[in-house]
């Protein structure tokens, strides 16, 4: 295991689920961490909690990864000791709704598009240039099995997180030659807020999608997360599927019961 102590980790979408929990991860590895969403009074609680348990230094960030402009703005403008990204962790992301595509939602669509695929690309066009110029740098990008696989009424979020996969193989071309690196890891059903946010804060149907099985949790993703970033540089882990037990496939969930 290679020592990451001091290296900059920004991790997007750190205000809950899979984010938060690679917080908390990275910063008992001694890493500093930019840790950004919309959400800023989580992010404040977040780093306050961690900074005092593991005596890291944190940088919270409101960002809204859809906004171009904000994006472009916010990541200028960061303080120097804060602009050299060593870590992007492209983790914001969500799902809404789970109608068949002929019923969909056109503004669901364009939420899950913007986030999904055009806030991870922004976040990655503006942070990865620096990589190249130092001469290190790895992106993590959080997909899905959804990207591997379509389910019914999935269909736009499943294109979203297929296009994640794409991305992250054509990145790594593009990158390759230099020292950057580039990891891919794809979920199963993970038991964030993410259910909540699909149902549009239904939190009984959001629970129904966690009853009677034993799913990952955010931590099971934050430990494979930190494994990536801490093999030697000559290793890139290029992608990790990672399913509960209980999870054989997108739709095929074992419930006791
Ligand atoms: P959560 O809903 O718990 O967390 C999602 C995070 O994304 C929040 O911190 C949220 O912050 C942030 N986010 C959403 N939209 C934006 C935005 N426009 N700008 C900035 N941040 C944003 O869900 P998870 O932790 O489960 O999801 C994290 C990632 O994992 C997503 O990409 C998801 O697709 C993926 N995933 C999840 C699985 C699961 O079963 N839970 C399985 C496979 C993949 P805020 O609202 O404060 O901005
Ligand atoms: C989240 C996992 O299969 O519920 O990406 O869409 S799934």
């Amino acid at each position: 295991m290679v020592s990451i102590q001091d290296q900059i980790v920004l991790v997007t979408g750190a205000s809950s689920g899979i984010g938060a929990a690679c917080a908390r991860a990275f910063a008992q590895t001694g890493a500093k961490l930019v840790l950004t969403a919309r959400r800023f009074d989580r992010l404040q609680q977040l780093a306050q909690t961690l900074e005092q348990e593991f005596k890291t230094q944190i940088y919270p960030l409101q960002l809204d990864v859809c906004d171009r402009s904000q994006v472009e703005g916010v990541l200028k403008a960061l303080p120097e000791p804060w602009q050299a990204v060593d870590i992007l962790i492209n983790n914001a992301g969500l799902s809404r709704g789970l109608d068949k595509v002929h019923q969909g939602s056109v503004q669901d669509w364009e939420e899950m598009i913007d986030t999904n695929i055009k806030g991870l690309l922004y976040m990655t066009r503006l942070l990865v240039p620096g990589m190249v110029d130092r001469g290190r740098g790895h992106i993590i990008n959080i997909g899905s099995i959804a990207g591997h696989q379509a389910y019914p009424g999935g269909a736009v979020y499943c294109a979203t997180k297929a296009a994640v996969r794409t991305l992250s193989a054509g990145l790594k071309m593009d990158l390759l030659g230099t020292p950057v690196r580039v990891s891919e890891i794809d979920p199963g059903i993970v038991e964030t807020e993410f259910s909540q946010v699909r149902f549009h804060g239904d939190t009984e149907r959001a629970k129904r999608v966690y009853e009677s099985t034993t799913p990952l949790t955010a931590d099971d993703i934050a430990e494979v997360v930190v494994f990536c970033t801490t093999r030697p540089p000559h290793v890139n882990v290029s992608e990790i599927v990672v399913l509960a037990t209980d999870q054989a496939a997108a739709t095929m969930v074992h419930r006791r019961s």
